[in-house]
């Protein structure tokens, strides 16, 4: 199969184009780095080293023989995905581009902006180059877990069947995001599910839950082909956080009360996910949802198994509540669906001790890396600023 892997310079991105050629399958990656434009705004960096893209794509051709292509462009840039897509003319286009992080979104009204247009103006370009260009392709999107909020009843995959007053009907399931970023995940998914319905357009959304772990067989097997670990209060995320602050002799930021609950999906998931997805495509007009996660875990469980492991490796740290710099309940039901990617063959890699332990060791190794200053939340959700 041929498949385009959009933001795959990414952190989810790169690992997904290593496992998809190593299965043999025909790799072309698309990117503008801009990942890596914003650690340098904010003053942080992955906690591993990483290679630049071309060095990386080099270095896999020499260990495995298998070349990926890749073109360096913006995706709000038309001109650039209608080239990608006509020269490549893929089967499957997996599209991760997008800025991903909440708090991110929600600095300041030119983050807020610069999100929604980067992610909405970016799908569009690539929904409108597939139906022009490749009309049988397969658009895998990811969409996210938070898309859904936290609502009181359970979480359905997309849909939700409703009867009211004496009717029947099957609609999208009902969204509450919780910030700029995951609300640009909404737009995204009506505009595909539009396009399905008027172009006959076949799409999956893949909402995805928070990811951790870092490594895949492929990303360990040369240090050249590192993936990146997130780690500062911006683009850090729960369980490698938590793990890296560990390691460094930081405190574990709990925000509030810790009840917080979410999906939670390992990343040698993640890759395997899109596999899944790809060989097995939506009918065309068809907006498929799977909800990718395999299991849900709050965020005081999380710190509190982080800091178990932690102290096996002679680490001692303090697991701390912090005033929640962010509007969400602490204290919720939280029951959501997964069963789809299951069925298609999933065997979910889930957390236990051994993979903490993993993460806390490469974060060890790669302490010095760490800007400490980076750990605080800075960003408030109650405060608009204009900017
Ligand atoms: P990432 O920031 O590490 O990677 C995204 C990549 O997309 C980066 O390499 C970036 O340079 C590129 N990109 C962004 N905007 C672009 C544009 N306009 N043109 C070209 N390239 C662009 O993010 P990630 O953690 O790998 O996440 C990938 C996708 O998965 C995102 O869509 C995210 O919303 C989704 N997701 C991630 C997680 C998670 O925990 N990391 C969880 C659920 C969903
Ligand atoms: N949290 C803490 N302490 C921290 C960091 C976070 O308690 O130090 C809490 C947050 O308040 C939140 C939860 O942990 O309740 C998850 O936060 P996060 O930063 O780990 O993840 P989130 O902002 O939800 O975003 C991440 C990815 C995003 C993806 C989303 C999946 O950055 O791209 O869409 O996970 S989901 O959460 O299912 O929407």
């Amino acid at each position: 199969m041929r498949v385009l892997v959009a933001g795959g310079d990414g952190f989810c991105g790169w690992p997904t184009a290593l496992y998809l050629s190593a299965q043999g399958h025909e790799v072309f990656i698309a990117d503008n780095y801009s990942r890596r434009g914003w650690d340098e705004e904010l003053g942080t960096n992955s906690l591993t080293e990483i290679s630049d893209l071309p060095t990386r794509v080099a270095r896999w051709q020499e260990t495995s023989g298998r070349e990926i292509g890749y073109a360096s462009g913006d995706l709000t840039d038309e001109r650039y995905v209608y080239e990608i897509v006509d020269r490549f003319r893929p089967d499957a286009f997996v599209h991760f581009a997008e800025q991903r992080s909440a708090p991110y979104s929600m600095i300041d009204r030119s983050h807020a902006v610069f999100t929604q247009v980067n992610n909405v103006v970016g799908n569009l370009n690539i929904m409108y180059a597939i139906g022009e260009i490749v009309p049988e392709c397969h658009l895998i999107k990811l969409g996210t877990m938070g898309e859904y909020g936290t609502p009181n009843i359970d979480i359905e995959e997309g849909y939700i069947t409703i009867e009211h007053n004496g009717r029947t009907d099957t609609l999208p399931y009902p969204k509450q995001p919780g910030s700029f970023y995951h609300l640009s995940k909404v737009h995204d998914s009506h505009n595909i599910h539009f396009a399905c319905k008027i172009w006959g357009l076949r799409a999956t959304d893949l909402n995805q839950g928070v990811v951790y772990n870092v490594e895949t067989d492929e990303t360990a097997s040369d240090p050249v082909l590192a993936n990146r670990f997130d780690y500062d209060g911006i683009f850090g995320t729960a369980l490698n956080r938590f793990c890296a602050q560990a390691a460094s002799g930081n405190d574990i930021t709990v925000y509030g009360g810790g009840g917080q609950t979410r999906g939670f999906i390992d990343i040698r998931d993640t890759v395997r996910c899109i596999e899944l997805a790809a060989n097995n495509p939506a009918e065309r007009g068809e907006f498929r949802v799977f909800n990718q996660f395999t299991e849900q875990w709050s965020v005081l469980e999380l710190g509190q198994l982080v800091a178990k492991v932690a102290q096996t490796l002679d680490l001692e740290p303090n697991l701390v509540h912090l005033e929640n710099p962010r509007v969400e309940k602490e204290t919720h039901y939280y029951k959501a669906a997964n069963t789809r990617l299951i069925d298609l063959g999933l065997k979910p890699h889930l957390l236990n001790e051994e993979t903490v332990e993993k993460l806390l060791l490469i974060a060890m190794e790669n302490r010095d890396r760490i800007h400490p200053e980076t750990f605080a939340p800075q960003v408030n959700w109650r405060k608009p600023h204009y900017k």
